[in-house]
């Protein structure tokens, strides 16, 4: 069930798309899964998820041969315990904005003596029956990624990737705009500036550089692999299903 697949290949810089659903039903796995995404993230921090749904989402995400990420809906011990017994093979902390908050979030996703996971059987390690070998994987094979979404992170972006565990950070584009004061506006040049100097100390540190692009579009998609992007979530599954509807009205509208 785990191994270090999407570790390695982040910790690589390959450039690798993902997306991102909000909407807790395995149904929109399955969909984005055969749209060809490599990985899916369920947003807990704003998505319609409750824990009871995490397990269908793995398992989904599982069957369809992709990588099942969760971004949890804070920074503490039990939300990231959860999603990782449920079998998330990655977390995506939000909001983290110091060292000492890196240093919270891997503690809960790593098992003793690194972290303070606790030990059981559960969905992640196939109810017990490798549980050892889980166990013994779990520290290395579980990726930490870290959402960079404030001025005050990206000033701090030197100590959040010097910290311990860390494989990476994301960048949250809207509330990064609502940080710098211009609610909204992902595509201005401020926050360019801002998400080209977390690129370059992610390269300089040698850490994944990720960022979700929740409009994607062929321009904001290339501009974030120029700065240096590799690990791409685009678009969600509400924002896809809201734009498909919207432009078959509008092709009724135009005849
Ligand atoms: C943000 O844009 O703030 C996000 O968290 C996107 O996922
Ligand atoms: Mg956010």
């Amino acid at each position: 069930m785990l191994n270090n697949v999407f570790k390695n290949k982040i910790n690589n810089g390959e450039l690798t798309f993902g997306s991102w659903c909000q909407v807790g039903h395995p149904a929109n796995v399955e969909i984005l899964a055969n749209a060809g995404f490599e990985w899916l993230v369920a947003d807990c921090e704003h998505g319609e998820f409750e824990d009871s749904d995490l397990g269908n989402f793995c398992r989904a995400v599982c069957l369809a041969g992709k990588v099942p990420l969760v971004r949890v809906k804070e920074n503490a011990i039990m939300p990231i315990r959860r999603a990782l017994d449920l079998g998330a093979v990655g977390i995506i902390v939000p909001l983290v904005n110091s060292a000492e908050e890196v240093a919270k979030a891997v503690a809960a996703a790593k098992y003793p003596p690194e972290g303070v996971r606790g030990f059981a059987f559960h969905r992640g390690n196939n109810w017990g029956v490798d549980f050892a070998e889980y166990v013994k994987n779990a520290n290395k094979a579980i990726a930490v990624i870290v959402m960079i979404e404030s001025k005050e992170a990206v000033e701090n972006i030197d100590e959040i990737l010097q910290t311990d565990g860390v494989d990476g950070v994301f960048i949250g584009p809207y509330d990064m705009s609502g940080s710098y004061g211009i609610i909204g506006q992902t595509d201005n040049p401020l926050i360019k500036e801002a998400c080209s100097k977390v690129a370059i100390a992610c390269k300089k540190y040698h850490k994944t550089a990720g960022a979700h692009i929740v409009m994607p579009n062929s321009e904001n998609v290339d501009s974030a692999v120029k700065q240096g992007f590799h690990l791409l979530a685009l678009g969600m599954d509400t924002v896809f299903l809201a734009n498909g509807a919207k432009q078959a009205l509008e092709m009724m509208q135009n005849d």
